[in-house]
């Protein structure tokens, strides 16, 4: 069965594969499974046949069959744990991997968001200079506390998984902030993702949602 997925008709980001159906799709293409995609308007996500299905009215989505998610990790973690290529099949490294899941959402993504938050909508606040860097320094905390975990090493934990995924998806948020440039360990690591020919073709997919929405 073909799951279908939701996204954004026109995003934000402007194709820049921010939204976080992305980490959807660059994980199926990771296991190599077809998808169907469902464009989803602002006023849509809000409407109660998606709130079925995503009690936040948000995106992403999954449908496969009679099973409905939404939570990106959790879409992630499914598609991992159904298909090979994205969990190691040893217990313990699969927990380890698990871990990073984890991490990558509830530890390095939180600050980061806050911060994306604080420079998109919070600028025009009068505490919005003080705030700042107070937002900017919680995320090079977590920087440095990856950066050393990673040390030169390819992947968070010997072989890519759905760890690094994720954790890839979150730290390309950082996008044009500049925060990432004291990080050159890290900076390379996303490379090394952005390279694999699966996040090509799903950036690919997102791009082209974003660029027929403007035509
Ligand atoms: N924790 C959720 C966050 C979902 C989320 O924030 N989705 C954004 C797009 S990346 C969204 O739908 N924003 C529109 C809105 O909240 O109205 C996940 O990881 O799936």
């Amino acid at each position: 069965m073909i799951p279908t997925i939701t996204a954004f008709e026109r995003s934000p980001d402007r194709g820049r594969g921010l939204a976080r159906d992305m980490r959807v799709r660059w994980a199926l293409e990771e296991v190599n499974r077809p998808y169907d995609v469902r464009l989803l308007s602002f006023s849509d996500m809000k409407e109660p046949a998606h709130r079925r299905l995503h009690p936040f009215g948000q995106i992403p989505t999954y449908e496969e069959g009679d099973l409905a998610l939404f939570e990106s990790g959790a879409i992630v973690f499914h598609i991992a744990d159904r298909h090979a290529g994205l969990l190691p099949v040893d217990t313990n490294a699969r927990a380890r991997a698990i871990a990073w899941m984890f991490a990558a959402l509830s530890t390095v993504e939180p600050p980061i968001v806050e911060f994306g938050m604080a420079s998109l909508f919070e600028r025009d606040k009068p505490w919005h200079e003080e705030r700042l860097p107070v937002l900017e320094d919680r995320v090079r905390v977590r920087l440095g506390e990856l950066s050393s975990r990673l040390g030169d090493a390819d992947w968070l934990d010997v072989e890519f998984s759905a760890g690094d995924l994720l954790m890839v998806t979150v730290l390309r948020r950082l996008g044009a902030s500049g925060l990432m440039e004291g990080y050159p360990s890290l900076s390379a690591y996303v490379a090394r993702g952005e390279a694999r020919p699966a996040y090509k073709r799903a950036f690919a997919d997102q791009l082209a949602v974003f660029t027929a929405s403007v035509k």
